[in-house]
């Protein structure tokens, strides 16, 4: 073995770079940690504060010239990236009565989660759906869609909804591919209510097969969400870590709704103090109703209706509720479960 080893070993890695060769050993730990080591961080972003910002956007671009008129929740810690984790995005869209967002389709998958509003709709392979806060919809990869704002029953008013994306996770594979529709609105196929009257009440089209990668159930209704949760919380002890919480399914496997993208809805009674827990599915919360507090990683976050909060792979999460608070939340969980890659943990305090 050489004699002076500090000045042999630089010698090598200076020789080797030209090659393109790097020493493992310097970096071993760092590539293969002990535990998760997110490079983003907790985060909470205040609806009170953004909107204002999402006003102003609706006067100085259109939803036609945008495309999207979408403003990114970017976490502070993957600053260019338009990531709120490593492997996921989300954004608040607006579009304003009258409004269209023109039609296109996209290999990524995408959810929206409506948070303020009325007379707004989106499209899914030509079929319409009307939005209701709380509502949570799909746009499956590949979909067509597209969004508007006709305005109902007499009301004319903004409607905001937080976009989730597998955007990250997409580039990330270079799998990306989209495609702009002809026309701004597509072609209404089927009536609205079509894929929630075939798939949406524990029954399917009897010549229906194949089960798809993802749920045929385009829109899960707020006021169907809300009501099991009302009813479980009467009849059931309430979880000591999340309340009481359900995750969405795809109805003809069990499984996710998007084969990239978890949801879950949860209802966490007045006065709860939750136990912390982590995983390894970084996630993102909003707040549907109620105030309270998400303990991240030992950072407090006040939280309150609108709110959107990130918690990053691994870190503990634990959840107080001052009202009757109602959460929504997506994650990549699907993804981790298929690579073996889920692990859980429920603290004990
Ligand atoms: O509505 O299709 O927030 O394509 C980002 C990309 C929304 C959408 C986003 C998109 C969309």
């Amino acid at each position: 073995m050489n004699t002076n080893l500090p000045e042999a070993r630089r010698a090598l890695y200076h020789d080797m770079q030209a090659l393109h060769l790097i020493p493992l050993w310097e970096s071993l730990h760092t590539l293969v940690p002990r535990q998760p080591t997110p490079d983003y961080e907790a985060a909470l972003w205040r609806y009170q504060d953004i909107l204002p910002h999402l006003m102003r956007a609706g006067e100085v671009i259109s939803a036609e010239e945008a495309v999207r008129r979408v403003l990114v929740l970017e976490n502070p810690g993957l600053q260019g990236s338009a990531s709120i984790t490593r492997s996921l995005y989300a954004g608040l869209q607006l579009i304003l009565p009258g409004e269209v967002a023109p039609a296109h389709r996209h290999t990524q998958a995408a959810l929206r989660f409506i948070v303020q509003g009325k007379g707004a709709y989106t499209a899914v392979n030509g079929e319409r759906t009307t939005m209701h806060p709380g509502d949570f919809i799909l746009t499956p990869s590949w979909t067509w869609h597209d969004h508007g704002n006709p305005g109902i029953d007499g009301v004319s008013e903004p409607v905001v909804w937080l976009d989730g994306l597998d955007i990250p996770m997409t580039r990330f594979f270079n799998g990306g591919f989209a495609e702009n529709g002809d026309a701004a609105s597509q072609p209404v196929a089927r009536p609205e209510g079509h894929s929630f009257a075939a798939y949406g009440h524990n029954m399917a089209p009897v010549h229906q097969c194949g089960t798809g990668g993802s749920s045929p159930i385009f829109n899960y209704p707020y006021e169907r969400s809300r009501e099991a949760l009302e009813t479980l919380r009467r009849q059931q002890e309430i979880d000591a870590w999340v309340g009481v919480k359900l995750r969405y399914v795809n109805p003809l496997t069990g499984g996710a709704p998007m084969p990239t993208i978890g949801a879950c809805m949860q209802l966490l009674p007045a006065g709860f103090e939750g136990l912390p827990h982590r995983s390894t599915d970084g996630t993102v919360y909003s707040v549907v109703e109620g105030r309270g507090s998400a303990t991240i990683g030992g950072r407090r976050f006040e939280f309150a209706p609108r709110d959107t909060f990130v918690v990053p792979s691994w870190a503990t999460l634990a959840l107080d509720a001052l009202d009757d608070a109602v959460l929504f939340s997506f994650s990549d969980r699907p993804v981790l479960q298929a690579i073996g890659q889920l692990r859980e943990e429920f603290l004990p305090e």
